[in-house]
């Protein structure tokens, strides 16, 4: 082929250029699973009451509040703790086949410890529970989204190792009192958030800065943590409960700069330090080789006697290898990356570690969150290099959206829905085993470092009024819709 046609003919398969003729009209199969999320400190709010103890975004809100844009707190956000009979009702509004929502770690257990159990914590996540199952919604339950008991902060947090055995506790407490109601679990939401964001460069509470050092620490008690949740639900609750179990994994999707090989081999290995650092260990075993390679090597550089990435035994490898029943996908935006010489020694970090030059072009649309470029074919690229990688899992989207700053008329999220769902549906006529979507989010809610200043919500909420009022978007009534048809356009084929 001409090397010009090629070009032509590549930006339309991969649909570099999408009108809304492109959007792919065929229909989503019967048992695709279309569904919304939430986690627990963004909206639930009663964050002192009924005996719920206090967790890391309480204490970072209340005591740090120049670090939220408009010093906002989750004290009550949307009130979901009084108004879940509401949100369901919403939920079921959009005809979703399943919610995805968070336990309160510090609600049911409030010393974090599992000798303690907060009845009135355990009673709001049955009572929600219930109403789910009595509209026929499916509960996806995450365990830990961010919110950790701070007790355990002030005991060195994740990077320490006693955590392992506190969060296999609390996750035994939460199979027993809930598992029979849950089929869907997952032990963590966005890992790396946790690790890099908590740990390293300060963007999430605790807000700590020990970068090139505490994010691997922390990310190996957390993949700990989790093998050891799943092998507790896979010998004392499976045979009963019969449900599935995994973890959330967040990447962005990263483009070469260029075809050369310099630009591909930088590219593979930020897409290894990013998405492979969780998933290898958990679909492969251990850390991918190109991490414990320059790790390695970089940690000898600085004198160090041993790398700065901890080391897997043999047994530890194959206790963490094969625990997830599907994998678990939060993925929103698109980066270009170009190779550059490794960055010098002396200031470790992971982003050093990986040593490539990322980037966004600026000719892509961005969302309210400036990190948020709107990039549809992403996702499809991303999907294929997934399934490719890792041996094809079964991928269950579970958060995908988009911000702005809170229009009930939101024309941006339903193209983004619509656009996103698009790449989704050709992934799967690619070959990508995708189980099912979910968006982000049911409502608008606290945004973490961003407070109510930029909104995801398929509903808007009025963050003024005491009622914490929900309305309908545009996006709600278009996602509606294509639950219902299965299909992303007028009609499908
Ligand atoms: C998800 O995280 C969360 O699970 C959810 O709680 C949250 O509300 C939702 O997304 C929307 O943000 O250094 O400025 O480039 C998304 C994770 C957030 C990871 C932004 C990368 C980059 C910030 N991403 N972050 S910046």
């Amino acid at each position: 082929m001409e090397p010009k046609i090629f070009l032509i003919y590549s930006f339309l398969i991969f649909g570099y250029i999408q009108a809304e003729d492109d959007v792919n009209n065929k229909a989503f199969p019967d048992d695709f699973l279309f569904g919304t999320a939430t986690a627990s400190y963004q909206v639930e709010g009663a964050w002192n009451e009924d005996g719920k103890g206090e967790n890391i975004w309480d204490r970072l809100t209340h005591t740090r509040s120049s670090l939220i844009s408009d010093g906002s707190t989750g004290d009550v956000a949307c009130d979901s703790y009084h108004k879940y009979k509401e949100d369901v009702a919403l939920v079921k509004e959009l005809g979703s086949q399943h919610y995805r929502f968070s336990l309160s770690w510090s609600r049911i257990l409030p010393n974090g410890t599992a000798d303690v159990v907060n009845l009135a914590g355990v009673t709001y996540y049955r009572n929600l529970i219930k109403e789910l199952k009595d509209n026929n919604i499916e509960p996806l339950v995450t365990l830990y989204h961010w919110d950790l008991p701070q007790v355990f902060q002030d005991q060195g947090g994740w990077p320490d190792e006693f955590i392992v055995d506190k969060f296999a506790d609390y996750a035994r407490v939460c199979f027993e009192l809930f598992g029979s109601d849950v089929k869907y679990w997952l032990t963590f939401n966005e890992p790396k958030q946790t690790c890099l964001g908590g740990y390293a460069d300060g963007s999430k509470a605790p807000a700590l800065q020990n970068p090139g050092v505490a994010e691997y620490k922390c990310t190996h008690n957390v993949l700990k943590s989790h093998a050891k949740a799943w092998h507790i639900y896979d010998q004392e609750f499976r045979a009963t409960q019969n449900g599935k179990v995994s973890i959330t994994i967040d990447t962005s999707w990263y483009e070469p700069d260029s075809n050369s090989a310099q630009d591909e081999e930088a590219t593979e290995r930020k897409r290894m330090f990013e998405f492979g650092w969780y998933i290898h260990p958990i679909f492969i075993g251990d850390y991918p080789e190109v991490m414990k390679t320059r790790i390695a090597a970089r940690s000898t550089a600085e004198g160090l006697s041993e790398s700065r990435l901890p080391t897997f035994t043999s047994e530890e490898v194959a206790y963490i290898r094969g625990t997830h029943d599907f994998l678990g996908l939060n993925t929103y935006s698109t980066s270009m990356v170009k190779a550059i010489d490794d960055l010098p020694i002396g200031q470790t970090s992971f982003y050093n570690d990986v040593s490539v030059n990322e980037y966004q072009r600026s000719d892509w649309e961005t969302a309210a969150s400036g990190w948020l470029k709107i990039v549809p074919w992403g996702m499809r690229k991303l999907l294929n290099w997934i399934s490719k990688t890792f041996n094809d899992p079964p991928i269950l989207i579970t958060e995908n959206g988009v911000s702005d700053y809170g229009d009930v008329d939101d024309t941006v999220r339903v193209n983004y829905y619509r656009d996103y769902l698009s790449n989704v549906r050709s992934a799967m006529e690619d070959g990508a085993n995708v189980i099912g979507y979910t968006a982000w989010s049911l409502m608008d809610n606290f945004e973490w470092y961003a407070g109510y200043t930029e909104k995801f919500g398929l509903y808007k909420v009025d963050f003024n009024s005491p009622n914490r009022t929900r309305t309908p978007k545009t996006s709600a009534a278009y996602y509606k819709k294509v639950i219902q048809t299965r299909c992303l356009v007028d009609s499908c084929v």
